[in-house]
């Protein structure tokens, strides 16, 4: 048995795809993010002896490579996130950002691709060097600059959220069997085309949701806009920003404690201008920080309570109406003593007197004809 830890995402999951070309049933798979890898990982060393292990896409702590290294085992790490350089002082770490065959920057498909040809686990195809292409000029964001024939590369990732990881693994090998993968097939096509259309009403209704906010930081004034939201964030930033030339860039706030910053503004790093004030970081178009969720249920609490000065007001109206509500029940119930008996009764006046907290006090009034009184 294999074992693969790697990311979760579309290059995360492109190493993935290669791991089970080459080992077929026979790899097991971690997918992981930041926060648990280090903890599957050292799970794993801590109860496995002597099998080798591939980490792609992803990076674990100086402290757990150097336990690793202690211990010579069979680990090999590639990952292409300038964050993890450091580990590169050991020899079974590869950490590297720039391809030095295209010029361009690499991920960790590519890498994992390269590292798997070198070592004779698998023979270089154009089908596979198209794959993994795609998914490098989509982590890249290459497929931004690439315009219109960068956008199979957005597609691809779109189709991950729709089949979800292991359906779309086994679509990726389908199509690579197939030689194939340089196109979608007709269910693919129908299913990216709703998800599109879903995608372009919901950036529509967040555009008329969308405030402008001025903020200044260290001296510089950046206009931008935001918007609460849970979904799309690349391509939701990327289209506001672009239908947007008068903001710098926009800023999406997530219930779940993330702001992301989004730009296609060249002026601008995001990550060190913007994101970094903020506690956070990232790239110059694409950055992220984190606010404490409690402001969450700070802000509930703001927008579902009622002002004391409105209340107590709605309170004493409220109290008033009552006091009629009892009195005229009260009338209504002594009608027909109020009424009386009289033949003669030619008009009446009946006044209630309201007092706070006190039993109300009906006064009844009453004319009579008096000639009809004579006349009888
Ligand atoms: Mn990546």
């Amino acid at each position: 048995m294999n074992k693969l830890f790697t990311h979760t995402d579309l290059d995360g999951i492109g190493c993935a795809v290669l791991a089970k070309i080459v080992f077929g049933d026979n790899v097991d798979i971690s997918y992981c993010n930041y926060d648990d890898i280090d903890k599957k990982v050292n799970n794993f060393f801590n109860n496995t002896s002597n099998m080798e292990y591939h980490i792609t896409d992803i990076s674990i702590n100086e402290e757990l490579a150097a336990k690793i290294d202690h211990a010579k085992d069979n680990c090999v790490l590639l990952d292409h996130h300038p964050t993890a350089f450091g580990l590169n002082k050991y020899d079974w770490c590869h950490v590297i950002a720039l391809d030095v065959e295209t010029g361009l920057k690499t991920c960790g498909t590519e890498l994992y691709y390269k590292w798997l040809v070198e070592n004779s686990y698998l023979s270089r195809t154009e089908t596979l060097d198209t794959f993994v292409e795609t998914v490098r000029d989509y982590d890249t964001w290459r497929w931004v600059e690439l315009g219109e024939a960068g956008m199979f590369a957005k597609q691809l990732n779109d189709l991950l959220y729709i089949y979800g990881r292991d359906g779309f693994i086994d679509w990726c090998i389908d199509r690579i069997n197939l030689d194939m993968i340089h196109e979608f097939d007709a269910f693919a096509q129908t299913l990216l085309s709703y998800r599109q259309k879903d995608i372009d009403s919901y950036i529509e209704e967040k555009n008329k949701q969308m405030r402008v906010k001025k903020i200044t930081i260290d001296s510089a004034l950046w206009t931008c806009g935001v918007v609460f939201a849970e979904r799309f964030f690349s391509e939701l930033g990327n289209r506001l920003s672009d239908m947007h030339p008068e903001l710098d860039f926009i800023v999406m706030i997530g219930m779940d404690g993330k702001i992301s910053y989004r730009t296609t503004k060249k002026h601008i790093d995001l990550g060190k201008d913007v994101a970094k004030v903020f506690g956070g970081g990232g790239h110059p178009q694409a950055a992220g920080s984190y606010f404490k969720t409690d402001l969450v249920e700070k802000l509930i609490d703001d927008i579902l309570t009622v002002p004391e000065k409105e209340e107590k007001e709605r309170h004493a109206h409220q109290k008033w109406v009552d006091y009629v509500k009892i009195s005229a029940d009260s009338i209504k119930e002594n009608a027909e003593s109020i009424v009386g008996s009289e033949k003669y009764l030619k008009d009446m006046t009946v006044s209630i007197r309201l007092y706070p907290d006190e039993l109300p006090e009906i006064n009844v009034d009453r004319n009579f004809h008096p000639e009809k009184l004579f006349k009888m």
